[in-house]
């Protein structure tokens, strides 16, 4: 099976970002498979509360409709915090993956107990809301933060993937986990380098996500139509809000 189209959607508005994040996606793709990797054009550079997320879920949802509309096949939410998940999801026709529950699922499979590295103290609260929500709070042995901001990751200076790479070591190490959860879209880069390291599954969730978007759609298996899922319900919306009507 091929030709599938995947968009993978970077939520926050960092070209850099969506570049590393589009790369990462390709590297593991099926031959057949293209990537197509976008940003909004409106929002905030990164991605790292509740506000951000908030702002950030309206972007991702007008990148579903544009895909949808190019006729992509599936599309994965490229942001940690999973902004927007279940609102795109009733938009799409096919499947939509969020990386945090993509890597979360993944984790599970490879190791009983997992450990999340992400990027800054206010991030593990998220992702430990997140873990909660998807029912893998007694999957996950402990959540790290690099404590540095998400665009730390493409300043060029390598630091934060020298901070990455030690809070994955610090975790393997003292948590006694078998694998690592890596917690930032832009961090898609690493998990390979890493794994091979530290000798454990370390997992992102951009390249997971790919994986589990071409699996669904070689199964035939597309976003459920039936219940919360459905499309909206067709209402007027208006100002900015009227190119997702
Ligand atoms: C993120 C992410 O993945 N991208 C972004 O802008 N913020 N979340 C995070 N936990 O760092």
């Amino acid at each position: 099976m091929s030709g599938f189209r995947i968009q993978v959607i970077n939520p926050n508005t960092s070209v850099e970002m969506t570049r590393t994040i589009g790369e990462a996606a390709r590297a593991v793709a099926m031959p057949g498979t293209e990537i197509l990797a976008v940003c909004p054009t409106q929002g905030g550079e990164s991605i790292e509360g509740h506000f951000d997320e908030a702002i950030a879920a309206v972007g991702v949802l007008e990148q579903i409709k544009r895909g949808q509309a190019q006729g992509v096949d599936g599309h994965i939410i490229a942001c940690f915090g999973d902004p927007g998940l279940l609102a795109a999801r009733e938009l799409a026709k096919g499947p939509v993956i969020g990386i945090a529950e993509a890597a979360m699922h993944m984790a599970t499979l490879v190791a009983t107990r997992f450990s999340v590295v992400t990027t800054l103290p206010r991030t593990v609260i998220i992702a430990r809301h997140l873990l909660r929500q998807y029912g893998f709070e007694h999957h996950c042995a402990a959540l790290h933060a690099i404590d540095l901001p998400v665009l730390a990751l493409e300043d060029g200076t390598g630091l934060a993937q020298q901070k990455v790479r030690e809070r994955c070591i610090q975790a393997k190490n003292e948590d006694n986990s078998g694998a690592i959860v890596l917690g930032c879209g832009g961090m898609a880069n690493l998990a390979r380098e890493l794994t091979a390291e530290l000798g454990i599954p370390v997992i992102d969730g951009v390249t997971a996500a790919v994986k589990m978007v071409e699996s669904l759609l070689s199964l035939g298996l597309g976003t459920s139509k039936h219940g919360d899922l459905a499309y909206p319900n067709k209402k007027p919306l208006t100002g900015c809000f009227e190119m997702l009507s």
